[in-house]
């Protein structure tokens, strides 16, 4: 290695710049003494301007002013989805239609979708939220950012847009769609960050294989996934292939969009929790209990500082854990084990429960399965049955009969080691299994 690349690596390394320090850098106490003062404006907000929460605060002979301690805040009841569709599109909204200067929606797969406001303020915390998490990611400046996500309803879109703009990067408002054109829009405009869901830079990236693009003389040095998990698989055939560094990041609609949590370059399997900005508490789903620091649950969610619409104790329905470990970055928040599932996911066959994060972590240890699968399930004669379609990487397609049948059973033997349970498997062709601009659905459940 030169001289001079020998430095620039090394200045790589050693500036990590922290958005902003005095809050991700503060003593725990700090940051928990903070929280608890936003927790109380928050409640205060909530409980005096809407009034689905002033009812259910009375009815529990609970006021603002009676949340004194982080213990007190157990005392709040927990929102869930339903309480955003039954108040559509505005019973939830804490100020004046006139103060809201944005609409973004949440596409549920029935009913009404769930519509969330923010105001002037709103937007300006969801940048900062947003210029936090990417220079986690190490976005900087200078970089070129291709946003792959549609601009509408989705939070997605326009949340980042802002964010990377924010920062100053020259920011490329491609949209989702048109692979091609993606493709030669980071060659000619020399995109070095990527902006969409991982499954959607996986088919950027063969896409571009196809069409004989070389990955590794791309500019293209981070992506900036999220919206959905990103299992290890994919994650790694995504950085070999595309040379580049994928960065995950985790948000959802009812509570702001994207900015709740990004991972940074020291730990890279877990998420900072922007702390001035969401609560956190994680649950056992089945009796709501809070459990310990480290402990597997569903993550629950109070945004600080919304004035649109706030949400206390918002019940996400995915699954992670949290630590307050110091980091190696230098940031002192929280930090979330990257979520691979959520509550609702779980899948019951024949009295077993399944997870498709278990099938995508049996895929990880099998050479030759590619990240792209599908499960269905239906019901032959009365019993449920679980099949695994399964791509195969091209070097193991073959027509060779006794090689597929052979490494069929290879896949068929370890899932079942894994879920105890017996799975179908039917091995596909290469690029057999549909792709998609957004969020990749990998379950078919057929039993109705
Ligand atoms: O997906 C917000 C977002 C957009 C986050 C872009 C990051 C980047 P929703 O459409 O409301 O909002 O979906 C939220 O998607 O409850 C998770 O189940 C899942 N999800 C989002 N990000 C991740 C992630 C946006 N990084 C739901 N890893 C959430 C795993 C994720 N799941």
């Amino acid at each position: 290695m030169s001289n001079q690349a020998n430095q620039t690596n090394q200045a790589n390394q050693t500036i990590q710049p922290i958005y902003d320090p005095a809050v991700e850098c503060a003593t725990r106490e700090e940051i928990r003494a903070r929280q608890l003062i936003l927790m109380q404006e928050q409640v205060a907000w909530a409980y005096e301007r809407v009034p689905f929460y002033r009812q259910q605060f009375d009815a529990l002979g609970l006021k603002p002013q009676d949340i004194r301690s982080h213990a007190d805040i157990q005392r709040i009841p927990f929102t869930d989805k339903t309480a955003l569709r039954d108040h559509y599109p505005y019973g939830l909204f804490a100020v004046p239609l006139t103060e809201i200067v944005r609409l973004h929606a949440s596409t549920g797969t029935t009913g009404k979708p769930i519509v969330v406001g923010y105001t002037k303020e709103d937007i300006e915390q969801w940048r900062y939220c947003i210029m936090s998490m990417m220079q986690m990611a190490g976005v900087v400046p200078s970089d070129r950012v291709q946003m792959a996500f549609g601009y509408g309803m989705f939070t997605g879109g326009f949340g980042l847009h802002y964010g990377a703009e924010g920062l100053g990067c020259m920011m490329i408002p491609a949209s989702a769609g048109n692979t091609e054109r993606h493709i030669m829009m980071i060659e000619d405009y020399g995109t070095t960050v990527l902006v969409a869901t991982p499954s959607y830079a996986m088919h950027i990236c063969e896409v571009g294989e196809q069409l004989g693009f070389d990955w590794a003389k791309s500019q293209l040095r981070v992506g900036l996934f999220g919206g959905e998990p990103c299992p290890p698989k994919l994650k790694a055939a995504i950085e070999g292939r595309m040379h580049i560094t994928c960065t995950d990041n985790y948000g959802l609609t009812e509570v702001m969009g994207p900015g709740v949590s990004g991972e940074c370059l020291s730990s890279r399997d877990q998420q900072h929790i922007i702390e001035d900005h969401f609560y956190w508490e994680v649950i056992d789903p089945a009796t709501q209990e809070l459990l310990p620091e480290g402990s597997e649950g569903e993550l629950v969610l109070t945004p600080l500082q919304k004035k649109g619409i706030p949400v206390l104790r918002y019940r996400t329905h995915d699954l992670t854990s949290i630590t307050c470990e110091p980091c190696a970055c230098g940031r002192t928040t929280a930090r979330m084990a990257k979520v691979r599932s959520r509550t609702d996911d779980m899948l019951i066959i024949r009295g077993t429960n399944v997870f498709p994060s278990q099938v995508e972590d049996v895929l990880t240890g099998i050479p030759g399965a590619s990240p792209h699968y599908r499960l269905v399930v239906d019901n032959e004669a009365g019993l449920d049955r679980l099949t695994l379609l399964l791509e195969l990487e091209p070097q193991m397609f073959s027509d060779a009969f006794v090689e597929m049948d052979d490494f069929r059973h290879q896949v068929g033997d370890k899932l079942r080691n894994t879920l105890q349970l017996s799975v179908k498997v039917k091995l596909l062709e290469p690029n057999s299994i549909e792709r998609t601009m957004g969020k990749s659905k990998h379950v078919e459940d057929l039993r109705g």
